[in-house]
């Protein structure tokens, strides 16, 4: 009876695996994808059932887009230090000393901290947002580096918080030179939570979604992976003919780890850890998703 395809079914449950989950997890999901992926994926499916493995910001934006459902998140430990570096107090701060400025958040924020934004984006659509935005003066919340990237390909004035993503961050520039002169001929592609000066010295920088499409796309047959080593699994698995590389021991996100599959089977069995947003701020925050959604549509 612990059987987790039995849970499953008797839950009519749907799995969603986040690309910086563990290799078993992901081989047991219905779905994998980045946090846009998988939000529109909450948003359409009709199962009654939930559960997204991955990090607590996540859990609550499919709560966002799925109202009704039960959303759960297998280990309630599972949190985002990068989210956590930014409250709904900060951005009030932020806006009352940036008045003509959006309040622009990366996905990876609390519910909380998107109600008092203006929209969301990813990192995979965060350039086409903030081009689309009539306001000059943007403020970015909370990773830095991405928000120097994407003062880099624009010509609004972006105004960063100071938050960074720990695994991310700490990729240094002497590893990409190493990665060159172990790999020539290997595409470098990095994440652009990396440091500016490390993204400068890769072949690109782009989210996980697009890394997944350079891998399938791109003539090289060999990578080095500037992201969360839980995507090297899923781009081996996926190209089988091609090598891949992680580009620093430092891309591994201990919190993404949390989810084990056992931990799915008694989410689904007690319906706990259940991930629910207050009324009162689900409102505001599913606007600063829907408007992120209007802007990226077709
Ligand atoms: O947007 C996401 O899912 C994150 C956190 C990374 C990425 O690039 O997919």
């Amino acid at each position: 009876m612990d059987d987790l395809q039995t849970w499953k079914a008797r839950r009519r449950a749907v799995i969603l695996a986040h690309n910086y989950q563990p290799p078993e997890i992901q081989d047991l999901a219905d779905h994998q994808g980045d946090s846009l992926d998988l939000s529109l994926l909450a948003a359409r499916t009709d199962a009654p059932v939930i559960v997204f493995c991955g990090v607590h910001f996540m859990a609550e934006t499919a709560a966002l887009l799925a109202p009704g459902r039960a959303v759960l998140l297998p280990d309630l430990r599972a949190g985002c230090s990068l989210a956590d570096t930014v409250t709904a107090a900060d951005v009030r701060s932020l806006r009352a000393m940036h008045p003509r400025a959006a309040v622009v958040a990366y996905i990876n924020t609390s519910a909380a901290v998107k109600a008092e934004s203006d929209v969301c984006v990813t990192s995979a659509n965060a350039l086409r947002v903030v081009s689309s935005l009539p306001e000059e003066e943007i403020i970015f919340i909370p990773d830095r580096n991405l928000g120097q990237y994407l003062a880099g390909g624009t010509a609004k004035q972006v105004i960063t918080w100071d938050g960074n993503c720990r695994a991310h961050n700490e990729v240094r520039v002497d590893e990409v030179r190493t990665a060159r002169r172990e790999h020539p001929g290997a595409f470098i592609m990095v994440h652009p939570e990396v440091s500016p000066e490390v993204a400068a010295q890769a072949d690109l920088v782009t989210g996980t979604g697009g890394m997944v499409r350079q891998a399938r796309q791109r003539p090289e047959c060999e990578f080095v992976v500037g992201t969360e080593a839980g995507l090297v699994y899923r781009l081996r698995k996926e190209n089988p003919d091609k090598r891949f590389h992680l580009l620093s021991p430092s891309l591994w996100c201990p919190t993404m780890k949390y989810t084990t599959p056992s931990g799915i089977v008694s989410a689904l069995r007690d319906l706990a850890p259940r991930v629910e947003v207050p009324p009162e701020v689900a409102g505001r925050a599913r606007q600063a998703l829907d408007r992120m959604l209007e802007l990226t549509e077709g």
